[in-house]
């Protein structure tokens, strides 16, 4: 399942301030977990909060410089363990992994002229081969539906569930047809 962080994704930055929302992905069954993989991220405030480094207490350093940031969650809701740092920046960061069942994505814009665009993706996998689903190279396990995927989304990381070779022997479609364009064929 693909995300944009807002409809207008690529096109124009999403800049409303002080926002904070999120999105909670639970697994496909109880056995699973959850990772997440951004393919376009773009998060940064041009100048930080107004209010010069108002420290909330608890937190001694902030990697976003007051700025706009993703914080994944390892649970349902932002009680949750956080899981990592602070995402910002212009770098695409690396994959998310939950350790249970659901995964929180949380965006919060502050300070002046918050930046925000990015896409992603949400793959429910396990570890360990079991029969519905697909084995990919790395050990991972993800569902069948998800192999040879016509979005061509790298669902396992390794890009073996979209290889042409086996396991997953793909028909090599176009390559580069990505971000959900449901074109004719
Ligand atoms: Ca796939």
């Amino acid at each position: 399942m693909i995300i944009n962080s807002h409809s207008d994704s690529r096109k124009y930055y999403f800049v409303s301030m002080d926002t904070d929302c999120r999105l909670t992905m639970q697994a496909a069954s109880l056995k699973d977990k959850v990772q997440f993989q951004f393919r376009f991220f773009l998060v940064y405030s041009l100048l930080p909060s107004s209010q010069e480094t108002t420290r909330s207490p608890g937190t001694h350093s902030d990697p976003c410089n007051a700025g706009s940031y993703v914080q994944f969650y390892d649970g349902k809701d932002l009680y949750s363990e956080p899981l990592g740092l602070p995402l910002c920046g212009k770098t695409i960061p690396r994959p998310v992994l939950s350790t249970g069942n659901y995964l929180t994505l949380r965006l919060v814009t502050r300070g002046q002229q918050p930046r925000v665009d990015f896409v992603g993706d949400f793959t429910s996998f396990r570890i360990g081969k079991s029969e519905p689903y697909f084995s990919c190279h790395n050990g991972k396990c993800i569902p069948s539906s998800l192999v040879c995927d016509e979005q061509n989304i790298d669902n396992c990381g390794d890009g073996s569930d979209q290889a042409t070779g086996p396991p997953a022997n793909c028909v090599s479609v176009s390559m580069d047809r990505r971000g959900g364009d449901q074109g004719k064929e």
